[in-house]
């Protein structure tokens, strides 16, 4: 739909060619655009048209616009907008033309004023001078789903109040409009205290989120979720319509009954809907400035449906009134929103779904961030969807990357880009370091191995450079191109936290993400050394792998002890950073580097426990030295006495495989020696050995033997020298 031609002050250039450049970015992308590459510098304005449609609006406009309330200047007039289309009938939407000597606006409602306020805040741009410029342009723009926004429907911590405003805040800015009321962890939502009234305190906290609400031109949609001990009688209808009545005194317009999350008789999709009929018409319909009921059915998702005649979302087809709206999270309570689905839960509810997408909520992997690309929704779905909602997590500040993508799919579906979207997020979240903020929100998307089997692409730039590299090291090479990209990224990771920290004035992300920003640089870290200790293992350079090895196994040390002290609950403690690809990488790398380091000097330690093997009392304590590739009695230059049947030899415990003995002894000529080997010392074999011709003797001996001796065999006491008793290895 998006028409984009750039025109020149008279001559209009129509080329398709363009379509991609525009002069500036509208987020929500705009429906139809056409916008001149030119500037103007605009003079004064002044307002004509229809008076006080909004004045959150005005006040918008007033700004960044010089407004004068005299009658000079170029005027600013809005008017109704009147087109057949039915999008242009819906809130929100408006026509924004505006041209060197006037700006017109075309506006349905307040909130289609207040929408196009927000489009013409993100169209200003200034020179140098500090003037203000605009494109002339004429903007057609709508949602293509009705309501957009958040329902606050996790388990956990409810938002602040201080969250909430905030939010709301950013709501305004990109044109969603519901914020649906439902923390399963408040009290007077749900179980035990629905019945009751909300305290003073918190009741003028909801007043001024209602304000807040009404300046950004959102729905605050009050939710009740009733089912885990109500009765289905004259008593509970009236509870719920007295709760719904002590709600309505706050201000609150907009109302939804949750039934999800129940067993028992609150399950009943009879009483369910008759319930909903009832309050529809003793309460919605009685106070006539009430909007139409929301639910949210027990059977949420295809996966938790039944089938067969009056299956619970047939009933509720059947019997609602057709002005109830019904949420739906899919084939599963946490997946992708398809086309096939949406027209399967249409066909039995009877009415177009109102999606509550559980993203990018982490109650159900609390140790992990949901903070990438809000992808797995369709854009094949024309008019399938009365709302569409994000369950978002505890964390207000680090779901503003997943709402967005919310917000910029469900106002433009056909032109939603998850990852250009992402990228804006991150960019408008945290202007400050957008590429440190990028670079963690990168490798914190994964929830990990869950229940819902919901899993999500994390480090997708990288993933392809670690399985090359990773490959090659396996087989002992060290890839200098990849590496460098890996060492770039590591470095970049362990300086992102530094950087948000010391630049970003977004406390509140700060504090909500902190555990998670120092594992990320103590992950970096572990990845630097890493690399660094891949590269001296391949250079031999054994010296500094050992002090690799050190570094990264204090660094592991590091990120438990951060996963075993922050971020406590009783359900997933602890904090998991980067855990799809990155770590898995480093912890390869290390294993595989240990254990090669560790076999090595496995031996090396081992040298220590081949030792001599006699019971002369003279050699008992003799040392051995072993070598790459030889065990060696260190010689002993005085005549040692060996008496009848006293031995002299080797024994180890190494695993190497053993090869040879050989010898250099004084000779002998009445032939008192015999040698032997053994493999547990117990039972012996006696060894044939042979002379060369410079007099060396050496025999051959069985891989696996662990023992060689030399045993005086005559009934008299010997002497000799031992100059060279050498046991021949094979080397590692
Ligand atoms: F109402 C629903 F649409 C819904 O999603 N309900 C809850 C929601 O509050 C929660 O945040 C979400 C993600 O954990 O899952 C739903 O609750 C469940 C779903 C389950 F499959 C609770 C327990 C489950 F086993």
């Amino acid at each position: 739909k998006l028409i984009l031609f750039i025109f020149l002050p008279l001559l209009f250039l129509t080329s398709k060619g363009h379509a991609q450049y525009s002069p500036v970015q509208i987020f929500p992308t705009p429906q139809e655009i056409l916008i001149s590459t030119q500037t103007f510098i605009p003079s004064g304005y002044f307002l004509t048209g229809i008076k006080s449609v909004d004045a959150d609006a005005i006040a918008l406009l007033k700004e960044f616009l010089p407004i004068s309330t005299q009658k000079k200047g170029t005027p600013l007039k809005i008017v109704m907008l009147n087109d057949k289309k039915e999008e242009l009938k819906r809130s929100g939407a408006y026509r924004l033309t505006i041209q060197p000597k006037s700006i017109l606006i075309e506006i349905v409602d307040g909130r289609s004023l207040f929408y196009a306020a927000q489009t013409i805040k993100q169209l200003v741009k200034r020179n140098d001078g500090g003037q203000i410029l605009l494109n002339p342009c004429t903007i057609t723009d709508y949602p293509d789903i009705n309501f957009r926004g958040i329902v606050e429907g996790f388990y956990g911590q409810p938002w602040s109040f201080d969250d909430r405003i905030e939010l709301l805040r950013y709501f305004g800015k990109l044109k969603l409009n519901t914020y649906i009321y439902g923390p399963k962890d408040d009290p007077y939502h749900r179980y035990p205290s629905w019945r009751e009234p909300y305290p003073a305190d918190e009741a003028k906290q909801i007043v001024a989120l209602l304000t807040e609400a009404s300046k950004n031109k959102v729905d605050f949609v009050w939710a009740m979720n009733p089912g885990r001990d109500i009765k289905w009688n004259a008593a509970d209808s009236n509870a719920v319509l007295s709760k719904f009545e002590s709600m309505y005194t706050l201000g609150v317009r907009c109302f939804a009954l949750f039934f999800d999350d129940i067993a028992g008789e609150g399950t009943n999709s009879e009483k369910q809907a008759g319930l909903l009929n009832y309050i529809n018409a003793q309460f919605v319909q009685k106070k006539g400035d009430v909007k139409p009921l929301l639910l949210c059915p027990t059977e949420f998702n295809r996966t938790a449906s039944s089938t067969g005649v009056n299956a619970y979302l047939d009933v509720l087809g059947n019997l609602l009134d057709p002005s109830v709206m019904v949420m739906w999270t899919g084939d599963k309570v946490v997946g992708d929103i398809t086309k096939e689905n949406l027209q399967w839960v249409k066909s039995h509810i009877k009415r177009n779904p109102f999606i509550w997408w559980n993203f990018p909520v982490n109650d159900y992997v609390r140790d992990h961030l949901l903070m990438g690309p809000a992808y797995g929704l369709d854009k094949d779905v024309d008019n399938a969807m009365t709302g569409f909602v994000s369950n978002p997590m505890d964390k207000s500040e680090a779901s503003k990357i997943g709402i967005f993508g919310v917000a910029m799919y469900s106002w433009n579906i056909k032109k939603y880009d998850p990852e250009k979207s992402w990228e804006e997020a991150c960019r408008q979240c945290m202007p400050e370091a957008p590429i440190a903020f990028l670079t963690f929100c990168a490798h914190n998307s994964d929830p990990g191995p869950n229940g819902h089997n919901f899993r999500r692409d994390e480090s997708v730039q990288i993933k392809p450079v670690i399985d090359v590299f990773s490959q090659s090291f396996k087989l002992g090479k060290y890839l200098e191109f990849e590496a460098s990209q890996l060492n770039a990224l590591f470095s970049q990771m362990a300086v992102a936290p530094t950087m948000i920290y010391s630049q970003s004035p977004n406390k509140r992300l700060i504090r909500q993400i902190n555990p998670w920003l120092r594992q990320f640089e103590l992950v970096g870290n572990a990845g630097k050394e890493t690399m660094e200790m891949a590269n001296a293992w391949i250079n031999k350079d054994e010296m500094s792998t050992w002090q690799n090895y050190s570094a990264v196994t204090a660094l592991f040390d590091s990120i438990q002890e951060v996963d075993r002290n922050f971020n406590k609950n009783d359900f997933q403690p602890g904090v998991k950073t980067a855990s799809k690809v990155i770590m898995p990488f480093i912890q390869q790398v290390y294993k595989q580097v240990g254990n090669e380091l560790l076999a090595r000097h496995e031996d090396e330690m081992q040298s220590s426990s081949s030792q001599i093997y006699s019971n002369v009392e003279q050699l008992k304590t003799q040392p051995v030295s072993e070598r790459e590739d030889e065990i060696v009695i260190v010689p002993v230059f005085q005549p040692i006495k060996i008496k009848p049947g006293e031995y002299v030899g080797i024994q180890t415990i190494s695993n190497k495989k053993m090869n040879s003995i050989s010898l250099n002894l004084p000779l002998s000529s009445d032939n008192w020696r015999l040698f032997e080997s053994s493999v547990d010392g117990k039972t012996w074999n006696q060894l044939k050995v042979t002379k060369d011709e410079d007099d060396m003797e050496s025999a051959i001996v069985s891989p696996d033997i662990r023992y060689v001796r030399m045993i005086n065999n005559s009934p008299k006491e010997q002497t000799f020298f031992l100059m060279d008793f050498t046991l021949q290895t094979n080397k590692v």
